[in-house]
């Protein structure tokens, strides 16, 4: 683990910086890769942002999101230093920019996943933090450099986002308190972010969730919820994985359900798996029994079998994790 201080440090003595974060970027990656964009460059620094995948439609309100390039863009920038950001690992850039983002000194690797990876030479990893927002936030409130309006957005777009609006339990005290601060700074109104975010939904992926509520099953004592999402429910709605983003929460907010589950056919046959908890099961530890991992409360994992043997798999060791603990 390197300090604030130090990292600091090694932003002040080089001149070129490279950013970038995980394929299909989220409201954390996008905003935390802005905010500390717009720190560099009041440092002086040259800086670019390089992303496997484009910004989505609803983060387009972002100060400076065109500024957010492409891969190959990247083909002819060399940096002293990268950044890589809420990427768990270096894969999760995608292959291209794995290959290409070389830098000449230095890796630097901020994360809150508890299954991050000290993968830079520099790795700031704070599982106890919200999100990687919060955690750059708290790295710009140690320097002498003042958040701005637009940093403020950019910060409180990402901490909203991870916390799904402030309701997870990774929301804490100080949590609320650097939003409100956030608030104050930047000027904005905090429900048109909140309607830009999660409020611009396409109409073909509330057809996706309407097809999948219907596949809601839950074991007899209604503790452990289910939805399932096939390829044909994804052809038929025009509609693609990055639309099932949510759909678990959906059946966490069923009362009595302990976990729930969203499983998804891959196209190449296997499953991906989301998972939530109410809080009584570490669903961290049920993903990691298939190789995935998250949050005590939030996680993840894909496995290698058709989603109704999948399914059958997940619900008996939700099972065992819901009779472990009385
Ligand atoms: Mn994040």
């Amino acid at each position: 683990m390197k300090s604030f201080r130090s990292t600091l440090a090694l932003f002040k003595q080089y001149q070129t910086f490279a950013i970038s974060t995980h394929v299909n970027p989220d409201g954390d990656a996008i905003g935390s890769e802005l905010a500390l964009y717009l720190f560099l460059e009041k440092l002086g620094k040259t800086v670019r942002i390089f992303n496997t995948d484009p910004v989505p439609e609803k983060y387009q309100f972002l100060p400076y999101w065109e500024n957010i390039e492409n891969a190959e863009a990247a083909s002819d920038f060399c940096s002293d230093v990268l950044i890589i950001l809420d990427a768990s690992s270096r894969e999760r850039i995608g292959n291209f920019l794995r290959k290409r983002l070389l830098p000449m000194h230095a890796v630097v690797n901020i994360d809150h996943h508890t299954t991050a990876k000290a993968f830079g030479d520099y790795n700031i990893i704070e599982p106890a933090a919200s999100s990687t927002a919060e955690i750059i936030y708290k790295f710009i409130r140690s320097t002498d450099i003042a958040i701005d309006e637009a940093g403020a957005v950019c910060l409180y777009t990402g901490m909203m986002f991870d916390t799904g609006c402030f309701r997870f339990s990774n929301a804490t005290p100080e949590t609320h308190r650097i939003a409100a601060e956030l608030i104050e700074i930047g000027k904005f109104a905090p429900d048109e972010v909140y309607r830009q975010v999660f409020e611009q939904v396409p109409l073909s992926k509330m057809h996706l969730l309407g097809q999948t509520l219907r596949t809601l099953e839950l074991t007899p004592d209604g503790k452990i919820g289910w939805v399932r999402v096939t390829q044909a429910m994804l052809n038929d709605t025009d509609t693609t994985l990055d639309d099932v983003e949510g759909f678990v929460n959906q059946v966490q907010a069923i009362d009595g359900v302990d976990v729930a589950i969203c499983v998804c056919e891959l196209a190449d046959g296997n499953t991906k798996v989301s998972l939530r908890s109410a809080g009584n099961v570490d669903v961290a530890a049920l993903a990691a029994e298939f190789d995935g991992g998250g949050h005590e409360r939030a996680s993840g994992c894909r496995i290698e079998l058709p989603i109704t043997t999948a399914i059958k798999r997940l619900v008996t060791s939700a099972q065992l994790h819901i009779d472990e603990n009385g």
